[in-house]
């Protein structure tokens, strides 16, 4: 199969975005009425082309009016590359330098620079002090290299070479991995008659497929895949990385909105509390304070939280720091999902990052010891340090479910369980015949504490009764605070490893006998005492 991409377009208003790709690809992406009116692009626009290698492209084009930025924001997290745009007749503007700020947050590290409306420059020195200026303001940022392009979408001047550039940039960027774990973050919904309800988003992550029975999240609606579009054509499957349009049965228009995820059912938590990596930009006009409330946006969606921070008392222009964001209305995100934070008036992008915890175990105490080095190793990690942390604040888990939370390739993820599991830092407790990623696991310090406490529990219960035989399991659980299927578990492995003896519906300590007195032999009756030895403690 042919790879496909998605580049975004970004830069100032009216420097020539929503034309060049016009003229890339034959297709007007200023859709809306609105928009043909104003002659501006308000929300984001689609179209696509093929290379001259035959893989195809999509193209989202964005709005560079500072009043739309969060529409802008709404297309540019799944992208490859960035079409960056600046006029040489106007030069940098604040919007091409916002935008730009944007793709550095979100770590969109490919990109072309399309120097726009050559056609307006006569003069040569003009066009290098603006090519200049550009290479200036890229210093230090994700387009630090990118290559510099000046075109004119009237002539047609350049727009061959353009081609070429975005072909090269886009066979050096990374495959899209498939982890089976497919998300589409809806950026459109509308209906069309005949048809019904019809989303679009650029998919990651993994496949989508005709007749599947889909999840949408944050909402957990169910639904299921009547129909799948690529570019306006029909197909059966849906790879990762490519623009999709996707015709769901069983819901409504009015149930969806954008920023909600389809992906696969079962997997994917809706969120209140994130916590994130989060670079404060030095644009900043004051300190990021404890509790400030900002506009949150990742994926297509957006909400507002409020900022918990973690380590430090404020963050400066240009810090980066732990944060945790207690989010207004659930998000679906995962580990290592981009965001961008905004504050709302006077309107300007501040700062981003990156989810490191999508399901943190708890609301966290400020300054509490462990909060930060444990948000550093999942953020920083190996993957063998991140499945650890992450086992540690889930408890017991089942390995493939860890995996899936672990932002992890499957293959990566596999492998570091492996080398956890042979160095003895994770057991697994259950089902010895299964495959390990099916097995629930514990942390090494998990397991020493609860054999502990089995111990203890175990030695002071034969201590008080010696005449009974063991223990009831569910009493043994109730002690030892844990659910049915991690104490079965539990038990399993314990048993296994010959720690305890299980009997029926009692465990015992394997130097546990019951030992009776010759008075008490006399008492009971030699024939109850055999009774009392076989477990039944009814008697006692
Ligand atoms: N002369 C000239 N005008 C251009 C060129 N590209 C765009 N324009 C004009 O610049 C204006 C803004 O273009 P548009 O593509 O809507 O800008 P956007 O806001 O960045 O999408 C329109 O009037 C275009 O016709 C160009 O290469 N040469
Ligand atoms: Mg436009």
């Amino acid at each position: 199969m042919q790879a496909t991409y998605v580049i975004g377009t970004a830069g100032h208003v009216d420097h020539g975005k929503s034309q060049l790709v016009q003229a890339l690809t034959g297709i007007d992406p200023d859709r809306l009425r609105e928009e043909k009116e104003r002659r501006m692009t308000i929300d984001l626009g689609f179209a696509w082309l093929t290379l001259p290698n035959g893989e195809s492209v999509g193209i989202v084009d964005v709005p560079g009016h500072r009043d739309f930025i969060e529409n802008m924001l709404a297309g540019v997290g799944a992208i490859d590359a960035a079409l960056f745009v600046v006029a040489a007749d106007e030069g940098v503007m604040p919007q091409t330098r916002e935008h730009l700020a944007i793709l550095d947050l979100l770590e969109i590290d490919n990109g072309v620079i399309a120097v726009t409306k050559t056609d307006l420059v006569e003069s040569e020195e003009w066009l290098d002090l603006v090519l200049a200026d550009v290479l200036e303001t890229v210093e230090g940022t994700v387009l630090e290299e990118a290559p510099l392009i000046p075109v004119s979408a009237h002539t047609g001047h350049g727009l061959d070479d353009l081609i070429d550039t975005l072909q090269e940039t886009l066979s050096r960027t990374n495959v899209h991995p498939d982890r089976g774990r497919p998300r589409l973050p809806i950026d459109r919904v509308f209906t069309v008659s005949g048809f019904g309800t019809v989303v679009t988003g650029t998919l990651v992550d993994g496949t989508l497929r005709v007749g599947q029975e889909v999840e949408i999240q944050p909402q957990g609606l169910e639904a299921r895949i009547r129909g799948l579009q690529t570019h306006k054509e029909d197909i059966e499957e849906a790879s990762p990385g490519s623009r999709v349009a996707i015709n769901l049965s069983g819901v409504d228009k009015e149930d969806l909105a954008r920023g909600d995820v389809v992906t696969r059912p079962g997997w994917l938590e809706p969120t209140n509390w994130v916590d994130v990596e989060l670079r404060y930009l030095s644009s900043a006009e004051r300190p990021l304070r404890h509790n400030t409330h900002l506009k949150f946006f990742s994926g297509a969606a957006e909400t507002l939280a409020r900022v918990r921070l973690l380590g430090t008392d404020a963050l400066w222009p240009g810090e980066t720091g732990w944060v945790q964001l207690e989010l207004q209305d659930p998000v679906a995100l995962v580990k290592e999902d981009r965001f961008i934070v905004r504050v709302p008036s006077p309107p300007a992008t501040v700062g981003g990052g990156i989810v490191v915890d999508p399901q943190p175990p708890r609301k966290h105490r400020r300054f509490q010891d462990g909060v930060v080095e444990s948000l550093e190793a999942l953020a920083h990690g190996t993957p063998e340090d991140i499945l650890l942390e992450l086992l540690e604040q889930t408890g017991p888990a089942r390995a493939q479910s860890l995996i899936a939370t672990s932002g992890l390739d499957e293959e990566q993820a596999q492998r570091a369980l492996g080398v956890l599991i042979d160095a003895q830092e994770i057991l697994p407790l259950d089902r010895r015949e299964r495959p390990t990623t099916q097995r629930l696991i514990v942390t090494h310090s998990w397991w020493d504490e609860r054999i502990g406490q089995l111990r203890q529990t175990l030695s002071e219960y034969h201590r008080i009764h010696p005449l009974r035989s063991g223990m009831g399991r569910e009493g043994l659980r109730s002690a030892l605070h844990l659910d049915p299927e991690t104490f079965d578990a539990l038990m399993e492995r314990a048993a296994a490893e010959g720690i305890v003896m299980q009997e029926r519906a009692t465990v015992r300590l394997p130097s546990h006998r019951v030992e009776l007195s010759e008075e008490q032999l006399r008492d009971v009756g030699v024939a109850d005492a055999d009774r009392a030895a076989d477990g039944d403690d009814s008697r006692t």
